[in-house]
C-alpha cells in the first residue's frame, strides 16, 4: 500500500544465516496479498536482507527490508570459526531487534500489531505480551526437531549428560527406535550458557506461548507427529511446502545445469549439495570424488568456493563429459528434472522437503542440528533414503549408496514410496488441503 494506505504495521523478525531467511520472506509473501492494509516490515542484517530481496521485484512493495545490527563488535577480527559470527548476532539479540523497532515505530507514528519472528527468538514471547500483539513462530525444519527442542531438560533428565551413546529415546511418544545420538546434540549436551543451546533451549521454554507456530512442512508428511505437535502448542500449523504456494521465481542457470540434464537419461544423476553451511572435510570431499570418477555415474555437484581447490587434482577435467560442478545450481528445478535420480544431501530441512517434492531419493551425509534426525526420518520413517557408510563419506560407502539408489530395484521402491509422499505434498496446498485451512488459520491470526 501507499504509505496513507497503511492502516497495520506488522513486524518481521529473521534469522540471518543458514536457510532461515529466505522461507520467512516467501511465508511473508504469501501473506502480504491476505492483509492488503499492512506492511510488513522485514528486520534483518543488512547482508541477508541484501541476499534475499531481489532488486527488481516490486511484486511485494508492501514488505520491507529494514537492517539491523549483527552484532559484530568493534575491531573485530575473525577467528574464521563459522560460528563466531551466529555467537555475535546471538548475544546482540533482542536488543539489536529492539532498537530498530523503537525507531521504526517513531518514524511512522503506529504500533505494530503483529510480530512474525523466527522460531529461535524466545524473547518474542515478551515483546508481544508489551505490545498486547499475536506472536507468530515461524519454525523452518521439521516438525520432530521442534518437538524435542521442548522436551531438553526432561531428555537432560533421563539421558544424563555424560553418557547418551547407545541410549534411545523410545521414552518419548513417537520417538520409538530414535537414539540420543541422532537428536540435535543442543538438545542433549550443548552447554546451556552459550549463545545456540542457550537460544535453542529457551526457545523450547517460551514457543507454546506463542499464538500460533508455523511451519514449513504438512500434516501428512509424518502423521504420528500431528497429535504431539497439535498438544504442545496453542495452534500449530503446517502449511508447507512452501516452495509450492508461491509463483515461480527466476531461478539464475548461468552454467546450464537443466540444458545438461535434458541430455541426461532418466533417473541416472546424482545432484550433491551440503546446502548454504557445511562443508565436508576434505578427506570425505575426495572420498565422494573418487566415488564418482569409479562408478561412473552422471552427476551435478554443487560446491561453494573454488572447485580447483576443493576437489582432487584433475578430478575436473578427467569428469568433465560426466558431470557438472558449480558453485551454486538451480537445485529446486534439478531435482525437479526426470534425470535427476539420487541426491546427496546433508539433510538441510529445505533440501528434504526439495526432494520429496522432486521425487528423488536421497543419500545422507548428516553433519549438525537436526539434519542427524532428518536423516533417520528418510531411512526408516519414510524410507525414502539411505545413509552413506558409517556416518562419514568413504569411497566405498558411496559408491554402495549410488549404487543402490540409481540401479537396485530398492532404489526403485523408494522412488515409489516418494511418488506417494509427494502426491501428499501436493494436495496439501491445493484449495481443499490442510496446509490451505492452516495457513487461512494464520491469516486470520494476523488480522485480527
Ligand atoms: C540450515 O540448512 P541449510 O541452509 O544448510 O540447507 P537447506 O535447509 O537444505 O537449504 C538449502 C537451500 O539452498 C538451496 C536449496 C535449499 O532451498 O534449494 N540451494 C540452491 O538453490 N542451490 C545450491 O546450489 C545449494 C542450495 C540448517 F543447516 C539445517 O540443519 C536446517 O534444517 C535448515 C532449516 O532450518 O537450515
Amino acid at each position: 500500500p501507499g504509505d496513507e494506505n497503511v492502516k497495520k504495521l506488522i513486524a518481521v523478525l529473521a534469522f540471518p544465516f543458514a536457510t532461515h531467511a529466505s522461507p520467512l520472506l516467501s511465508l511473508v509473501q504469501r501473506l502480504s496479498p491476505a492483509v492488503p492494509e499492512a506492511r510488513f516490515i522485514f528486520f534483518n542484517t543488512a547482508k541477508s536482507n541484501n541476499a534475499i530481496f531481489l532488486e527488481d521485484d516490486k511484486r511485494w512493495d508492501s514488505i520491507r527490508p529494514y537492517n539491523v545490527s549483527d552484532g559484530t563488535p568493534e575491531n573485530y577480527v575473525s577467528s574464521g570459526s563459522p560460528m563466531e559470527p551466529i555467537e555475535n548476532f546471538a548475544k546482540a539479540t533482542p536488543e539489536n531487534f529492539r532498537t530498530a523497532m523503537e525507531t521504526v515505530v517513531e518514524e511512522t507514528g503506529m504500533g505494530f500489531s503483529c510480530i512474525i519472528t523466527d522460531a529461535f527468538y524466545w524473547f518474542a514471547a515478551d515483546m508481544a505480551q508489551e505490545l498486547q500483539a499475536p506472536w507468530v513462530a515461524f519454525w523452518t525444519a521439521g516438525p520432530r526437531s521442534v518437538l524435542l527442542h521442548l522436551d531438553t531438560d526432561l531428555i537432560r533428565g533421563i539421558l544424563k549428560l555424560s553418557r547418551i551413546d547407545g541410549k534411545m529415546l523410545d521414552f518419548l511418544p513417537g520417538f520409538s527406535g530414535i537414539c540420543a545420538t541422532d537428536i540435535p546434540p543442543e538438545i542433549t549436551c550443548g552447554d546451556l550458557n552459550s549463545p545456540m543451546p542457550r537460544m535453542l533451549h529457551k526457545m523450547g521454554l517460551m514457543l507454546p506461548k506463542a499464538t500460533a507456530v508455523a511451519i514449513n512442512s504438512f500434516e501428512e508428511i509424518d502423521t504420528a507427529m500431528v497429535n504431539l505437535t497439535n498438544s504442545r502448542f496453542k495452534k500449530f500449523l503446517n502449511i508447507g511446502p512452501l516452495v509450492l504456494t508461491l509463483p515461480d521465481l527466476k531461478i539464475s542457470d548461468s552454467e546450464g545445469c537443466l540444458q545438461w540434464l535434458d541430455k541426461q537419461k532418466q533417473e541416472s544423476v546424482a545432484y550433491i549439495s551440503f546446502g548454504s553451511t557445511v562443508m565436508p572435510p576434505p578427506h570425505e570431499l575426495e572420498a565422494l570424488a573418487e566415488a564418482l570418477e569409479t562408478s561412473g555415474f552422471h552427476f551435478i555437484w554443487s560446491i561453494r568456493g573454488n572447485p580447483e581447490e576443493k576437489l582432487p587434482k584433475g578430478f575436473l577435467e578427467r569428469t568433465k563429459d560426466k558431470g557438472i560442478v558449480v558453485s551454486w545450481a538451480p537445485q529446486l528445478k534439478i531435482l525437479q528434472h526426470e534425470a535427476t535420480g539420487a541426491f546427496i544431501t546433508h539433510c538441510g530441512w529445505n533440501s528434504v522437503l526439495e526432494s520429496i517434492v522432486g521425487g528423488v531419493p536421497m543419500i545422507c551425509r548428516a553433519f549438525f542440528g537436526d539434519q542427524r534426525l532428518n536423516m533417520r526420518t528418510i531411512e526408516n520413517v519414510w524410507g525414502v533414503g539411505t545413509g552413506i557408510g558409517d556416518g562419514e563419506i568413504t569411497k566405498d560407502g558411496a559408491m554402495k549408496a549410488l549404487e543402490l539408489v540409481l540401479s537396485s530395484e530398492e532404489g526403485q521402491y523408494m522412488r515409489q514410496k516418494l511418488e506417494d509422499i509427494r502426491k501428499l505434498a501436493f494436495d496439501a496446498v491445493q484449495s481443499h488441503g490442510s496446509s490451505t485451512a492452516n495457513f487461512e488459520t494464520l491469516t486470520a491470526v494476523i488480522t485480527k
